[in-house]
């Protein structure tokens, strides 16, 4: 299923989210300007007509860019692009307040997801006359995520996570950007927090930062959609007329972070704004305790004998999984999962 533009129209009354529900019950009035709302926002405690929604979008991406001093007006700013609703959100909220932003698209070779991504990505570009560069796995490693998941018997987000976080932060560095960008967002953040808490890992605990300054051979990272949820994401693509890809990646059933995500959103439910509590608290009161606990802020870092990236080992998990994945013959997609599209362990 994909975004048809006639749901991204901003005269629409009622916004419907991506299993088509209104997003508002019909007839629900904007809190700020009393007109037509499209959108309800619990956690808000208000509804909103299209405008203030972008309104409220807009403040809350400068309060977190504000707060954790994510940007400066003349950075040189790269945006990692899937095609999926949050990345173009960011990259197209950034360009409006007037940031200097490129994308890059990395091709995963998961079959029709990562074709129809890959497009999503190149209109939403050229329809703006924005710099995209693109990074195919397959043509320019060797591999695609499929094969690298079954070569190194690593789950296949674990494989895709490696690859996309290398790639990112090396083509940061390799084009002089100040700051790499992602489109990771509160419920992305707040199921991560929830993972590494109940496994209480200090060392993801203590990197688990919506900045992460450059050095030690990394480029500085910001998330600047921390302060907003998935569904505002959606919302803001729809009355802003973005194209993205609505499907699921066909490999991410049953990765943990989505089981996360399902069990915050039942709290949330009963509790709206627990989510926002939950990952903003962390970082006021909780974060500050971790800092210098990671490999990097102690300086357990060497140089990856091969590439010269930095590693805890000797030759970096980076340049093992290229050399077993390369070497080994592709596997499509459809390999990796079951007739009943479950993915094979
Ligand atoms: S693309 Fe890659 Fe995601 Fe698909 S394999 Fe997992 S990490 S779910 S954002
Ligand atoms: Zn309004
Ligand atoms: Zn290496």
């Amino acid at each position: 299923m994909m975004a048809t533009p006639s749901r991204c129209a901003p005269s629409s009354p009622v916004v419907r989210d991506e299993r088509e529900q209104p997003m508002t019950a019909v007839g629900s009035k904007c809190k700020v300007c009393k007109g037509p709302a499209v959108i309800d926002l619990p956690r808000h405690n208000a509804k909103f007509c299209a405008e203030h929604l972008q309104q409220l979008c807009r403040r809350q991406m400068a309060k977190a860019i504000d707060d954790f001093d994510m940007l400066s007006p003349d950075d040189r700013i790269l945006v990692a692009v899937s095609g999926g609703k949050d990345s173009l959100a960011v990259w197209d909220m950034l360009i409006e307040a007037g940031y200097h932003a490129d994308g890059l698209y990395i091709g995963l070779g998961i079959g029709d997801y990562s074709n129809d991504s890959g497009g999503y990505v190149q209109r939403f570009a050229d329809e703006r006359g924005l710099q995209l560069q693109t990074i195919d796995l397959r043509d320019e490693y060797g591999y695609d995520v499929p094969t690298a998941a079954r070569a190194t018997k690593r789950v296949p987000c674990s494989a895709c996570g490696l690859s996309k976080r290398r790639l990112f932060d090396q083509a940061a560095l390799d084009g002089g950007y100040d700051v790499l960008v992602t489109g990771h967002n509160l419920d992305d953040e707040a199921a991560v927090l929830f993972g590494n808490t109940l496994r209480w890992d200090i060392e993801y605990l203590a990197r688990q930062l919506p900045v992460l300054p450059a050095g030690n051979g990394f480029p500085k990272k910001v998330k600047p959609l921390v302060r907003l949820t998935e569904r505002e994401m959606a919302a803001w693509c729809l009355v802003r007329g973005i194209d993205y890809v609505v499907e699921e990646c066909p490999i991410a059933a049953g990765n943990r972070h989505l089981s996360y995500k399902e069990s915050l959103n039942a709290v949330e439910a009963n509790s709206p704004g627990a989510k926002a509590s939950f990952y903003l608290g962390f970082l006021e009161r909780m974060a500050p305790l971790l800092a210098g606990m990671t490999a990097a802020a102690t300086g357990d870092l060497n140089d990856c004998s091969r590439c010269g990236s930095p590693t805890t080992g000797d030759v970096c998990a980076f340049c093992r999984l290229v050399e077993k994945s390369s070497a080994h013959e592709p596997v499509p997609v459809e390999m990796l999962l079951t007739r009943g599209g479950k993915v094979r362990r």
